[in-house]
């Protein structure tokens, strides 16, 4: 990027081994935001062993924990120096608001602040063996090498998900972020090394999974990887793991209900519904993509939540005036456009969007309407599979059995919103739902202390919260015996 070097290996920025680049798009006018180097099979290979050296010299899992601590904190302070910066690199490239991506880097810089506080929280204990000679613990160690697979919708945020909980436990780890959304990671892996990260701890390669993947993951040298990505790579993500009994976590979106009972609070549901799908034109993985509303309102509110989208203000993400940016690219655009075709398919009635806008401003960007489909049913396609765009769909029900059993009505698991002015019916349709967040009139918050992921095919393992820390974790029993004595077992 900018003519420097972009991959990060053993502590050395280098160019691809093959000298070859890829070209980075800005969503919102197509044009090139910047050339990176890409790569290769080689270079992975390369960053995975140098992860595993500066894992198994022991220094840096030896570094006592308040030195980690602080280095995290540094990092977090870094992080907001540059915050203007790092900003205006993940808006350029991934088309978002720069509103949205300043509160990216906030969320970044406080997953940082969080686990420098955890690492310090010991989480070891002491087993009564019942022999007082026997001093038995459970400790916790760093589980190894890691290998960190990030997306493009949230490139440095779901990245840092998972640097910070590995750095914080004492591992080492090779990041590959989306080829597609690279710049914030590469400008933040600069930022890691000046706060000090030694080298081969962090490493860090771009380029295409197809490509890289299997230099990434098809080893016996990696014990740990974390995947945040579309469920059919982590489908074979997890395989591929699996034959070297390497843990894999793996977060891969959702399909994500919002259920409106009829006395549920007007404005607030609307707006949230609203902001709930088409925020980031719909690329979250928690996004509230089906609107599962009662029967009696739910005219009245699908139209209120459709005059609102068509006011929506799409445009570049850097002119504040944006509310909502470009798809992340071209590509991506076609994807969802297939999907509209394919809801108008299957029946579903258009309320508003399925289109590309017609503001000739808007012409060179990957743009696409707020888009709403009426009268869905579960036998759909674009109900039960992830469009990742701007589209919402409408299914209705009549009581709060058929609410919980729409709202489960799908294979992933990740998150879900319930709206109602009465408190007991919120919990129960709460805890009646399969989904790993559920927010009770409200949608889409969430904080560094508490976990993320989902059930079902929304994945495995949770990032966020101590148990995002734990995952990088491995478990050892150590017994002590201070006054050793035979067994006995055998009496020859
Ligand atoms: O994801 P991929 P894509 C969903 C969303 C989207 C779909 C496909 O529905 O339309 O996934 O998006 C790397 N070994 N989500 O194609 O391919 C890849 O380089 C190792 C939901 O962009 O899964 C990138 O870094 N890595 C999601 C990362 O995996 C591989 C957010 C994700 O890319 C690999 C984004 C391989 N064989 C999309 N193949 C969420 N959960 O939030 C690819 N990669």
């Amino acid at each position: 990027m900018d003519g420097e070097p972009d991959l990060y290996i053993g502590g050395v920025w280098r160019r691809a081994s093959d000298g070859g680049t890829r070209d980075i798009a800005n969503p919102a006018d197509g044009s090139i935001a910047a050339v990176v180097d890409e790569a290769t099979p080689d270079d992975a290979r390369d960053a995975v062993a140098a992860a595993r050296t500066a894992f198994d010299d022991g220094a840096w899992r030896a570094t006592p924990v308040a030195e980690r601590a602080a280095l995290l904190d540094r990092i977090a302070d870094l992080l907001q120096r540059d915050k203007e910066a790092l900003a205006g690199l993940e808006t350029r490239d991934t088309g978002k608001t720069l509103a949205e991506s300043r509160i990216d880097i906030d969320d970044v810089t406080s997953v940082f602040r969080y686990y420098a506080e955890l690492v310090g929280v010991s989480s070891d204990r002491l087993v009564d063996v019942g022999d007082p000679a026997v001093i038995s613990r459970i400790v916790r160690e760093p589980i190894g090498v890691c290998v960190l697979i990030a997306p493009w919708n949230y490139p440095l945020l779901q990245m840092s998900w998972k640097v910070a909980p590995a750095l914080g436990a004492g591992c080492t780890m090779v990041a590959k972020p989306s080829e597609v959304t690279p710049l914030s990671t590469i400008a933040f892996t600069h930022l890691l090394e000046e706060a000090g990260v030694p080298p081969g701890v962090v490493n860090l390669v771009q380029g295409s999974g197809a490509t890289l993947g299997d230099a990434l993951t098809d080893t016996d040298d990696v014990d740990f990887i974390s995947f945040t990505g579309g469920l059919a790579t982590g489908k074979r993500i997890s395989a591929v793991a699996a034959e070297h009994v390497t843990k894999a976590a793996v977060e891969l979106g959702g399909k994500n209900p919002h259920i409106v009972f009829a006395d549920a609070e007007w404005e607030s549901s609307v707006d949230q519904v609203l902001t709930g799908v088409f925020l980031h034109s719909g690329q979250v993985c928690s996004a509230g993509t089906r609107l599962i509303v009662e029967e009696s309102i739910a005219d009245d509110f699908v139209a209120a939540v459709a005059a609102r989208a068509e006011k929506i203000r799409m445009g570049d993400g850097m002119d504040p005036a944006s509310e909502t940016g470009p798809l992340v690219s071209e590509q991506h655009r076609a994807k969802v456009e297939a999907y509209v075709q394919l809801g108008l398919s299957e029946g579903a009635v258009l309320v508003t969007g399925g289109a590309r806008p017609d503001d000739p401003a808007l012409a060179k960007g990957s743009f696409y309407l707020p888009t709403i489909f009426d009268r869905c049913d579960r036998t759909m396609r674009i109900v039960q599979e992830e469009t990742f765009g701007p589209i919402l769909t409408v299914e209705r029900f009549t009581d709060e059995a058929e609410a919980i059993a729409l709202g489960n009505d799908t294979e992933y698991g990740l998150a879900a919103g319930v709206r109602t002015s009465d408190p007991a019916r919120g919990e129960r349709v709460v805890r009646a739902l399969r989904h790993g967040t559920v927010w009770l009139n409200d949608f889409g918050y969430y904080t560094a202390a508490a976990e993320w992921g989902g059930f079902g095919k929304s994945g495995n393992g949770r990032e966020l919260g101590p148990t995002g820390l734990a995952e990088y974790q491995e478990i050892k029993h150590i017994w002590h015996n201070t006054a050793p004595k035979p067994a006995g077992w055998f009496t020859g």
